[in-house]
C-alpha cells in the first residue's frame, strides 16, 4: 500500500490526519466494552476519561460531549444566554450556528490583524441592552486577549464563553487555554490535535454548573423520574471515551511532532517574500493545530487562490480555513453587523489565509515540496 506521507507517493496529502494510538491499545478497550456491554450513558470508560482529562488539562470540571457543536449549544443553555452575543466572523461556522440554534442573534465584531482573534477594542461599541455574552474563539489554538475580554465582561455584566475547539494541549502562562471564561468548549473531532472520532467537552469552574451541564446533555434527567429542564442528548459513548483515554498518553509526542513541522515550515518560508507565518509567543505553549499563512498577492506574484490551486494540482490539499467568513453565509449576511464595512480586517485576512498541511508523520521532504510550490515552483 502507498504511504501518502512519503514524498514519492502519488496519494494526496491532506491538511491534517488524525494521530491514533497503537491499534492494540484500542482493541483491548474494545474487548472490555464487548464483555461489559456498557456502550454509553456514563460508563466506566467515560468516567475514567473525564477524570484523566481534567487532570491532563489541570482544570476542575470537564463534561464530555459527543461533539463540539452540541457542547457549544449546551454551554449557551447552561448559562441561559439569550438576546445578542458578540462573536467573531473568523471561525468555523459551528461557532455561530450554536447561537442560531439557541435563538440568539450573533453580533459580529472584527478581528485583530496579528492573532486573527476577536478584537477586544471593538467589543464595547457592539454592546446593546440585549447583549448577554461574548463568544470569542482561540483561533488556530492561539490565545485571545483573555485579560481584556474578562475585564469587559465584568464591567458590562456579560458572560464569556470561549470556543476553545482548537486549543487542546495549548497553555497560556502555564495554564490550560481551555480554562478561561465562564465556560470553555473543546472539540475532539477527527481533524483536531486530539481526537475521540467525534467528541467535545465543556470546562466549567464549579460543581453546580458541572451538574447542570450533566443534566442538560442527558435530556434533563436528574434521576429516573425527575426531568429538570429541556435537555438534549449529547452524551459521549464508551468507544469515544476509550479512544480518548488511549490517546492521552501520546498527545505530548503528537504536539512535539507538529512543533517540528511548524519549525521547518517557518525556516523554509523565511526567505519567501509575500508569505507571512504567525510567530510563536513566549507566554504560550502552542499546540500547532494548524499552520496558517497569509499570501500577499503583490509581493508573491500569485493570489492565495492560485497558490491553493497549484498545491491541489500537485496532490496537496491545503485548506482556506476560514474562508468565506461566517458573516458571508446566507443565514447571517443580512445582519447589520455582517456588513463587510464593519469587518475590514476579516475581509482582508479571509482573502489571504491558507492552512498548509500539518500532522504527525508528515514527511519533511513533503514539507519542502509544499514550500517549493507555495514559493512559485509548482
Ligand atoms: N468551533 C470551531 C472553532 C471549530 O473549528 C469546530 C470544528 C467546531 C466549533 C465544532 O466542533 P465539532 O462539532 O466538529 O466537534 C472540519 C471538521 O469537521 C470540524 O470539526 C472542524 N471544526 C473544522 C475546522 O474542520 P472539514 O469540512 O474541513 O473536514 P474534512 O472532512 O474536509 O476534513 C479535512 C481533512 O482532514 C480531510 O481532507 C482529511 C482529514 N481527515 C478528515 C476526517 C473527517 C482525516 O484524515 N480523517 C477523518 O476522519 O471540517
Amino acid at each position: 500500500m502507498m504511504n501518502p506521507d512519503r514524498a514519492d507517493s502519488a496519494e494526496p496529502i491532506y491538511v491534517t490526519r488524525p494521530y491514533l494510538p497503537p491499534l492494540e491499545e484500542f482493541v483491548d478497550s474494545l474487548r472490555e466494552i464487548w464483555d461489559s456491554r456498557v456502550l454509553t450513558n456514563e460508563g466506566p470508560f467515560h468516567k475514567k476519561f473525564e477524570a484523566a482529562l481534567a487532570e491532563y488539562l489541570g482544570v476542575e470540571h470537564v463534561s464530555l460531549f459527543t461533539n463540539g457543536t452540541l457542547a457549544l449549544v449546551t454551554a449557551l443553555q447552561t448559562l441561559r444566554i439569550t438576546g445578542e452575543v458578540i462573536t467573531t466572523p473568523f471561525s468555523f461556522v459551528a461557532t455561530t450556528h450554536a447561537l442560531h440554534w439557541n435563538g440568539i442573534t450573533p453580533v459580529f465584531c472584527d478581528i485583530e490583524p496579528d492573532t486573527f482573534n476577536l478584537d477586544p477594542e471593538r467589543i464595547e461599541a457592539a454592546i446593546t441592552p440585549k447583549t448577554t455574552a461574548i463568544l470569542p474563539v482561540h483561533i488556530y489554538g492561539n490565545p485571545c486577549n483573555v485579560a481584556r475580554i474578562r475585564e469587559i465582561g465584568e464591567t458590562y455584566g456579560l458572560r464569556v464563553i470561549y470556543d476553545a475547539a482548537h486549543t487542546f494541549g495549548a497553555r497560556l502562562d502555564n495554564r490550560s487555554l481551555a480554562d478561561f471564561g465562564d465556560l470553555s468548549v473543546l472539540s475532539f473531532h477527527a481533524t483536531k490535535v486530539f481526537t475521540t472520532f467525534e467528541g467535545g467537552a465543556i470546562v466549567s469552574h464549579d460543581a453546580k454548573t458541572a451538574r447542570r451541564i450533566y443534566f442538560l446533555k442527558n435530556f434533563g434527567f436528574a434521576d429516573e423520574v425527575t426531568v429538570v429542564g429541556p435537555g438534549i442528548n449529547a452524551k459521549m459513548t464508551e468507544f469515544q471515551a476509550a479512544l480518548g483515554l488511549a490517546q492521552l498518553g501520546h498527545v505530548a509526542d503528537a504536539i512535539e511532532a507538529r512543533r517540528r513541522i511548524a519549525a521547518q515550515y517557518r525556516a523554509l518560508l523565511r526567505d519567501v517574500p509575500g508569505v507571512r507565518c504567525l510567530d510563536d509567543l513566549p507566554e504560550v505553549q502552542h499546540n500547532y493545530a494548524y499552520f496558517p499563512v497569509l499570501i500577499d498577492q503583490n509581493a508573491l506574484g500569485r493570489s492565495r487562490d492560485e497558490v491553493y490551486e497549484a498545491l491541489k494540482q500537485n496532490g496537496i490539499l491545503a485548506r482556506r480555513y476560514f474562508y468565506p467568513p461566517i458573516s458571508h453565509f446566507p443565514t447571517y449576511r443580512g445582519l447589520p453587523s455582517a456588513a463587510p464595512r464593519n469587518l475590514p480586517v476579516t475581509e482582508e485576512i479571509t482573502k489571504q489565509i491558507l492552512c498548509l498541511p500539518i500532522y504527525p508523520g508528515l514527511d519533511p521532504a513533503n514539507v519542502e515540496r509544499i514550500v517549493g510550490i507555495v514559493a512559485g515552483g509548482g
